[in-house]
């Protein structure tokens, strides 16, 4: 069911304000109500920091509003990854997902990992300035389906590349579906480097996750 934006602006403005213990409570009181775990991630944090990305590049926020939010978005995964681990039975398929070598940003891959294992995914997220290596490492340990890339830097858009690269060289590249995104990825980009898939929000990601499989 859809929840009304207006049911969750408490929460996004917690959020928004970096406010753990009022952003902690507005989850509560948003899932009493019967908001899916999804939704609060889809209709709440994630327009939430979207939100707190723009006034950061208007120059409203500083690194430590961007901290604090990214804290308050931390706190609420708390209470719903037990959640979103009840949801589905038995996993659809296996998602690894990492932000790229040089790259720290990890909030967005933060929500793709909760938005896919909302969807009925197993998500290992290997965290952040993950070499190719380590994402080669994780897809030989046990099977993997999908690995995600994600960078939020120009200049760290090329390990994507490097990344692909790296599997084709370790000849894994056709077991797995790769899918890309972060805020300076395109579909162009994403088709040049080689990638599987890409989707601008986390939300999106889900449904491309799904037809890769299907692909
Ligand atoms: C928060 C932030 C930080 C935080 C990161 C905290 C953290 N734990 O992540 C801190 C303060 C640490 C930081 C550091 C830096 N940052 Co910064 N940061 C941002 C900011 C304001 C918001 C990013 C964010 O979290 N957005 C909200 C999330 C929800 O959106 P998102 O990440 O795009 O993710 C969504 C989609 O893209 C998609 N998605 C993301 N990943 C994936 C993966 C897959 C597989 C899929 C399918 C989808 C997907 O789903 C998400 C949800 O819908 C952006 C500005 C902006 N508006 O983007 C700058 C920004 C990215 N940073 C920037 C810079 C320059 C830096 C620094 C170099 C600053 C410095 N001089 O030190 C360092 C780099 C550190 C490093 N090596 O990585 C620049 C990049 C410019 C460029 N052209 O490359 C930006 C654009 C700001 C600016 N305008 O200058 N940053």
């Amino acid at each position: 069911m859809a929840i009304p934006m207006q049911d969750l602006s408490a929460l996004r403005q917690a959020v928004i304000e970096g406010d753990v213990p009022a952003s902690v409570s507005a989850a509560h009181t948003a899932l009493e109500k019967g908001v899916q775990p999804v939704d609060l991630i889809s209709q709440g944090i994630s327009p939430a920091m979207a939100e707190v990305g723009k006034l950061f590049e208007e120059g409203e926020y500083f690194v430590p509003e961007l901290l604090m939010a990214a804290r308050a978005t931390k706190e609420i995964f708390v209470i719903l990854r037990p959640l979103l681990a009840q949801a589905g039975s038995k996993p659809m398929a296996h998602v690894v997902l990492g932000t790229v070598q040089g790259d720290l940003h990890d909030i967005g891959k933060n929500l793709v990992a909760a938005m896919l294992e909302g969807g009925g995914f197993e998500v290992t997220d290997l965290g952040v300035d993950v070499t190719p290596e380590t994402f080669i490492a994780a897809v030989k340990k046990r099977p993997v389906q999908i690995v995600g890339l994600s960078a939020l830097l120009t200049t760290t858009m090329p390990a994507m590349k490097t990344t692909i690269e790296a599997f084709r060289a370790a000849g894994i590249q056709g077991q797995i579906k790769i899918m890309v995104g972060g805020a300076p990825v395109t579909s162009k980009y994403a088709e040049s480097i080689g990638a599987d898939g890409y989707s601008e929000t986390a939300a999106a990601s889900v449904d491309l996750a799904r037809r890769l499989l299907e692909a």
